[in-house]
């Protein structure tokens, strides 16, 4: 079996997380209290509910004393450096799901401060963290995957997600880093330093992270408002996102993948891992009676920019690889005519130099009540506009130092926030030279110089 073990980290890792566990237990038809009796596990029946799937990717079975239930345990692993949202969850709809000594709160917060997150509380609390996770992989037959999920506005999330991170990638080099990391909006955000968690995390993510699925707050704000009519952003849920790339994983399917085949098919290049991902259908209640629901349909929506998780819009860049996940009655040849078929249509926003850069995947499993939904997820140069976005931001702030004082009063010195602002600008302009240069145009010098030396050998054959 091949595990994958979550971290949530923070006030939004921890909110967004409890959304993704209710709906990972509704997917493999586990209660939220993870309880099942004996009886019911090995009744034959159809009919009785009983876990479906391959459950023990995200959770382990434990058998309770007396030995009549059998208790399901999320492989998680929750850390904030306040006690709110733990306590909120020790007390809400999944209290009797996590094991209590897997959540670990401190008092005192980070107080929306990365290098509060990242040194002082962060130096308190990593050692029991990393011990909470290392007892965690030994639990598991052979681990894939870490999924981290986080904000990187606030200090918690980001500060000591980063620290997480960078402890993560030094000790289990092997395995696969995979992040869910919510980028601010100022709409829906009262953190004002908020520029600076998010250049200080970014550049984190770029040398550490394998793969960073990215949930953008203004992204959330805008579908929620004018699409869905709705005014909490956790109503779309991250499940949608990471659930939807492990659903391979989880399910048997037509066409098979797991997440470090997708993670080889997706990253051409190992610092352009920011995943734009989408949804379909992503509509609004009244409107789902007068959907078809069908294969062009779903897939149609799923390239629009509206499903987009990301405020940006795709089509002003270039598709460097995508992966495209169906959940429901499928039909592997018609999603790949149809896929094919609008990479045809708009072959310009495809990059020519991966000549198969679409990966699909299907599982006949739908999820419970829903019919035929896919997940997108996209590596496009046009992500470069949120980290564009993320850097003016800080850049209007740092050009006046203004509240510089708050992380070099924790220890950290300038040069730090010069080299992470300096490693965002890289990547932006990474993605930029491949949203523009074909790259007949770009052949690199040594291959030129190959040629060169073959055309004199040929001609020195010619004298002779
Ligand atoms: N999508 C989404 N964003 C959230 C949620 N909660 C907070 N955020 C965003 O996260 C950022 C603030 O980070 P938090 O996660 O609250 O901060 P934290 O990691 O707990 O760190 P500190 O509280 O500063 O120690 C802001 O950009 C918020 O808009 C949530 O439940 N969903
Ligand atoms: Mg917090």
């Amino acid at each position: 079996m091949r595990e994958i073990v979550s971290v949530q980290i923070g006030q939004c890792g921890n909110q967004i997380g409890e959304k993704f566990w209710e709906t990972i237990c509704i997917d493999h038809q586990i209660p939220l209290d993870g309880k099942i009796s004996q009886q019911a596990l090995s009744d034959p029946r159809e009919d009785i509910l009983k876990p479906r799937g391959k459950y023990e990717v995200y959770f382990k079975e434990i058998g309770t004393y007396g030995g009549s239930e059998v208790q399901f345990v999320p492989r998680s692993v929750l850390v904030d450096m306040e006690p709110g949202v733990l306590d909120s969850i020790r007390g809400g709809k999944l209290r009797d799901l996590f094991k209590p000594d897997h959540m670990l709160n401190g008092q005192d917060g980070s107080c929306n401060n990365w290098a509060k997150g990242y040194l002082h509380q962060g130096g308190e609390y990593i050692e029991q963290t990393m011990e909470i996770i290392r007892r965690e992989c030994e639990s598991c037959d052979c681990i894939q995957a870490f999924q981290l999920a986080h904000s990187v506005g606030g200090g918690t999330g980001s500060g000591f997600g980063s620290l997480l991170l960078c402890r993560l990638y030094d000790e289990f080099p092997d395995i696969l880093l995979m992040n869910a990391s919510v980028l601010p909006s100022t709409q829906v955000s009262d953190v004002v330093v908020e520029p600076y968690n998010t250049i200080l995390s970014l550049a984190y993510l770029v040398d550490y992270s394998n793969g960073v699925f990215c949930i953008d707050n203004e992204a959330l704000y805008k579908i929620c408002m004018n699409k869905l009519k709705v005014e909490r952003i956790n109503y779309i849920n991250y499940y949608s996102t990471l659930g939807g790339a492990t659903t391979s994983l989880r399910y048997p399917g037509q066409l098979n993948s797991d997440v470090r085949k997708l993670s080889v098919n997706m990253v051409p290049f190992p610092r352009l891992h920011f995943y734009m991902t989408g949804l379909s259908p992503l509509v609004h209640d009244y409107v789902k009676p007068y959907l078809k629901n069908d294969i062009a349909e779903v897939t149609r929506d799923l390239f629009e920019p509206s499903n987009m998780l990301c405020d940006c819009d795709p089509r002003s860049g270039r598709y460097l690889t995508f992966a495209a996940i169906y959940r429901g009655q499928t039909n592997t040849r018609e999603i790949e005519e149809t896929i094919m078929n609008f990479q045809n249509k708009n072959s310009s926003s495809f990059v020519e130099w991966i000549p198969h850069n679409a990966k699909v995947a299907s599982c006949d499993v739908p999820l419970k009540g829903r019919g035929l939904k896919a997940t997108f997820i996209a590596n496009n140069t046009s992500i470069q506009n949120i980290l564009r976005r993320s850097r003016d931001r800080y850049f209007k702030m740092m050009k006046r130092k203004a509240f510089l004082h708050w992380y070099t009063a924790q220890g950290m010195e300038e040069l730090q926030f010069m080299e992470a602002e300096a490693n965002i600008v890289d990547i932006i302009s990474e993605y930029e030279q491949y949203t523009h240069v074909p790259v007949d145009d770009d052949i690199p010098s040594e291959f030129c110089e190959l040629e060169d030396s073959l055309e004199e050998l040929d001609s020195g054959f010619g004298g002779l």
